[in-house]
């Protein structure tokens, strides 16, 4: 390793130039703190830098995946389709740190390899794989909920001749795959995005499918002038509906129950919202497809349905419909996906009984049987929420390291705080809300902010979770999933429970009590004068003294 050079000293580190970066450095400066932030990649984008394989779009309306903080930002901005595609959302973005002026704050083409809390300067210290140190008081995470990639340890994988790809490690150089043979493993948001844009070009595509998904039609459109404006209209309103919405979604909420309908009217109701497309149909048909099984089933049956009538092969139909409760694991968006296998280069292997036996010179074997592949793309996830952050050894007071510490899973303060990493804040980290990522970043930087100016005034440097605090967060976050469909998560290896990355703890990885519940609990804190974190002045002999908490 090169000598390690100092590069930075100030109030704030930032690891990350994605939407949670970005905004961050936005809110820091506003408020007049140095920040400083590092990132892996050679620009902005996050996600939407890394994630650039074909047909990868946002699973969100554009007007509910973006910021929030500057009506002009959003007025100026156009979107073209319904749901941004990967191009367009790195364009956006691109925009926002151009416009803000945000990129003269980072230093790119780094990946974070540590950072540690030096107890006697009260300070963090972070050093990157190019050999470079920086510290500063605060410390920010802003690494992404699903951002490190899970490649699976299949036998002979390296022996592979042809080209093997992780979707979220996509090539810069374009991928051709004309006349080529791909095979796809992974059925997820990623791989049903893949398939029907890969099928198009390629001369055959395989789609090795382990677990069968939810796939509901998103319904993309090209958004006219018309549209726009109307987006632009409705700025207030937006933040109002997302703001009070358990999805932190542009949709009102739903007063309706399953139990209001009878059988027939269900249906319409079911058929309206799988026309309209997108997450309305599981958000606003009825109000208890989360916690009541027979609502459950009734909208996952009606997508068996769909499935069997869209997929001419009686045969591959059933191995495409899921038999698990929906939204036990995050259902995709689908953009022709059951379509796509009514293609005649196209085909379906059925891994759910023995997995892959092995990846040999050619391809890969299954059962017995080798099937030849020139490319093989690995759209296999992500160890979401905590992976981002035990990527990074990360050592706290006393030289805890958060690694041991959520050996058993992540235990937070509001997925913000962890108690024993004074001064370490965590945008989107694990434990924070099951929702659209963006509206919480956007909460989240808007009260880390909050907290840093409260210490600031009152003159403390150093700013530590109380545990117990952290103690009610984890039994918060484990109680929001009692009763819901999401106790079977574990058994569908979904990452929401960890349970899709080996030997990882399967425990409840993010709050599903709702982003209204859990913006309620961010404004709670903030009444209460921030009474669930210690404010303390680090002396150089490292004696502290409380800052006495002033209610209200
Ligand atoms: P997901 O949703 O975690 O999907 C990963 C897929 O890869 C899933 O179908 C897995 O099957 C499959 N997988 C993983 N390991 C293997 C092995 N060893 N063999 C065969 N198949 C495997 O990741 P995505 O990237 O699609 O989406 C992540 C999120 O990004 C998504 O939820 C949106 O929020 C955006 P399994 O289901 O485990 O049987």
């Amino acid at each position: 390793m090169a000598s390690i050079s100092q590069e930075f000293s100030g109030d704030v580190l930032v690891i990350g130039a994605g939407m949670a970066g970005l905004r961050i450095i936005y809110e820091l400066r506003k408020q007049g703190f140095s920040a400083h932030g590092i990132e892996a990649g050679s620009d902005v984008g996050g996600t939407w830098y890394w994630n650039s394989y074909p047909g990868a779009r946002t699973d969100t309306e554009a007007w509910g995946y973006a910021f929030f903080f500057d009506e002009a930002l959003a007025s100026e901005w156009s979107w073209s389709e319904r749901y941004p595609s990967q191009p367009q959302m790195r364009e956006y973005l691109e925009y926002v740190a151009t416009r803000f002026d945000l990129r003269k704050s980072f230093q790119f083409n780094q990946f974070v390899s540590s950072a540690r809390f030096d107890d006697t300067d009260n300070k963090w210290v972070v050093e990157t794989d190019k050999g470079n140190r920086f510290s500063a008081t605060y410390l920010v995470t802003a690494c992404g909920v699903l951002s490190s990639p899970v490649m699976p340890d299949i036998v002979g994988l390296q022996r592979f001749k042809g080209q093997a790809i992780h979707s979220a490690r996509w090539p810069k150089e374009k991928v051709n795959f004309a006349g080529k043979r791909v095979a796809i493993i992974g059925s997820g948001a990623t791989g049903v995005q893949l398939l029907p844009v890969v099928s198009q070009v390629a001369e055959h595509v395989s789609m090795f499918q382990r677990t069968p998904n939810y796939v509901i039609p998103a319904r993309n459109n090209p958004l006219v002038e018309y549209d726009r404006e109307n987006l632009r209209g409705r700025f207030a309103t937006m933040q109002e509906q997302i703001r009070n919405h358990v999805f932190a979604s542009t949709f009102d909420p739903n007063p309706r129950s399953f139990l209001d309908l009878d059988e027939e009217e269900r249906d319409k109701v079911l058929e309206a919202k799988w026309e309209w497309g997108g997450f309305q149909f599981v958000f606003e048909t009825f109000n208890d497809f989360f916690s009541n099984p027979e609502c459950n089933a009734a909208l996952a049956g009606f997508i068996r349905k769909k499935i069997r009538t869209i997929v001419n092969d009686p045969k591959t139909a059933e191995i495409l419909c899921p038999d698990y409760p929906l939204f036990s694991k995050r259902p995709p968006l689908g953009h022709g996906y059951y379509e796509a296998f009514n293609r005649a280069n196209v085909s379906l292997v059925d891994i759910s009984k023995n997995g892959i036996e092995e990846i040999t010179a050619d391809g890969i074997r299954v059962a017995g049987v080798e099937h030849p592949f020139d490319i093989i793309i690995f759209a296999t996830g992500f160890d979401a929420g905590t992976g981002a952050l035990t990527d990074i050894d990360i050592i706290g007071t006393g030289g805890v390291s958060l690694r041991d510490k959520w050996a058993d899973g992540p235990v937070s303060y509001l997925g913000i705080c962890v108690d024993q990493f004074p001064n370490m804040f965590m945008i989107a980290g694990p434990q924070g809300p099951l929702s659209v990522i963006p509206p919480a970043i956007e909460a989240e930087c808007v009260w880390i902010g909050q907290v840093l100016d409260k210490a600031r005034s009152q003159g403390s440097d150093r700013i530590e979770v109380r545990p117990a605090a952290a103690r009610e967060w984890k039994a918060a976050v484990d109680n929001s999933a009692v009763g819901t469909l999401l106790e079977n998560a574990s058994s569908v290896r979904s990452w929401y429970m960890g349970a899709n990355v080996e030997g990882k703890a399967h425990v409840m990885q993010f709050y599903v009590g709702g982003f209204k519940d859990f913006a309620d609990r961010l404004e709670g804190a903030v009444a209460s004068g921030f009474s669930d974190l210690e404010f303390s002045v680090a002396h150089k002999d490292r004696q502290l003294d409380t800052v006495k908490q002033s209610a209200g």
